[in-house]
């Protein structure tokens, strides 16, 4: 692995790859942080003269970056050819092949460059020519940092795309720290529309989305632990939409399970508290170990992650929740 943690770096690095197609990846169903760092980082390279930047969404875009992208009038219509031979391909917001489906993984036999914020950093860090990552509220915060060390301004629009990206992956700011207000900062300094989050962020949810949240809620099975509450669900679809309702019901931990198309998913989310109380990290405490014990894959940060499992729901929704009341026994146990 070649994890570079300076933005310098990692554009010295690029310069290599200055004739070549690049393709920017983003991971499926991408949400605002993935995409507004993907149309961040094309126009710095852009700025920087590299010639072909383009940006595939291999399988589609939440309804909310579909929305950021209609008000920016923004498409993702470039044409590019996946067979050209000098194709290099840059990966933002993941850095686990399960973030991009089965039938485009071969794209990333290609040279591959990684930003991503998550922890532990995944499987394509093992093949990829250079990663930048660091643990960071989001992806927009890295490319912030890009444009920061380059001493290039993005244009307004690109700016108020990336606050609305750090907006949704800090929940509306309210996971904030010094860092997220520092690029807080620059946005702002570069022109970024903050009228716009609200904006572009209130959404009326689905008659679908508000039924999986309400089954979820149903479904859920609570688990006390010590001053803990522990929730366990599943869903046929909008999971990480369940978590986050069922964390604001009031569970300090969450893990809702769908499966769709063969593939078994679970999103865990817990509160801040939680963490500080517990020290339990969902990226690597949980979702790490967990991703072995199902044969999938996961990563995430200390409060939100997923994994993907090969085996049927109902035996991972047994295993996470003996897994995770057990680890937290543990930890709670010992104080
Ligand atoms: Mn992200």
């Amino acid at each position: 692995m070649k994890t570079l943690s300076s933005p310098e770096e990692f554009i010295e690095r690029l310069e290599k790859y200055r004739d070549f197609q690049i393709i920017i990846l983003v991971h499926i169903n991408s949400d605002p942080d993935s995409t507004a760092s993907a149309f961040g980082l094309q126009e710095l390279l852009k700025k920087l003269a590299f010639k072909d930047v383009k940006i595939l969404a291999p399988e589609g875009l939440s309804e909310l970056s579909k929305r950021i992208m209609c008000h920016f009038n923004l498409d993702l219509s470039d044409k590019f050819d996946a067979n050209k031979k000098n194709t290099l391909y840059i990966a933002v917001d993941f850095s686990s092949s399960n973030m991009i489906g089965s039938s485009y993984r071969h794209l990333l036999s290609q040279p591959l460059f990684i930003v991503d914020h998550h922890s532990p950093p995944g499987d394509l860090t093992e093949v990829c020519e250079a990663c930048f990552i660091r643990e960071a509220s989001s992806t927009v915060e890295l490319i912030t940092d890009l444009f920061e060390v380059l001493d290039i301004a993005p244009s307004s629009d690109i700016a108020s795309i990336l606050l609305i990206g750090l907006a949704v992956e800090t929940s509306k700011f309210t996971r904030l720290d010094s860092s997220v207000l520092n690029t807080l900062c620059r946005l702002h300094s570069w022109g970024a529309d903050a009228k716009l989050v609200s904006k572009l962020m209130d959404v009326k949810m689905s008659f679908d989305e508000r039924m999986a949240r309400l089954k979820s809620a149903q479904r859920m099975v609570l688990k006390r632990v010590y001053s803990k509450l522990l929730a366990f669900s599943y869903v046929g679809s909008y999971h990480s939409s369940a978590a986050r309702a069922i964390q604001r019901l009031g569970a300090d931990l969450v893990a809702v399970a769908t499966e769709s198309n063969g593939e078994v998913k679970v999103t865990f989310r817990s509160t801040e508290e939680f963490y500080e109380s517990t020290r339990i990290d969902i990226g690597v405490d949980i979702c790490a170990p967990l991703a072995k014990l199902l044969r999938g894959n996961g990563g995430g940060h200390h409060t939100a992650g997923g994994v993907s499992s090969s085996l049927p729901l109902e035996d991972t929704l047994k295993i996470i929740e003996y897994f995770v009341v057990a680890l937290v026994s543990r930890r709670l146990g010992k104080k």
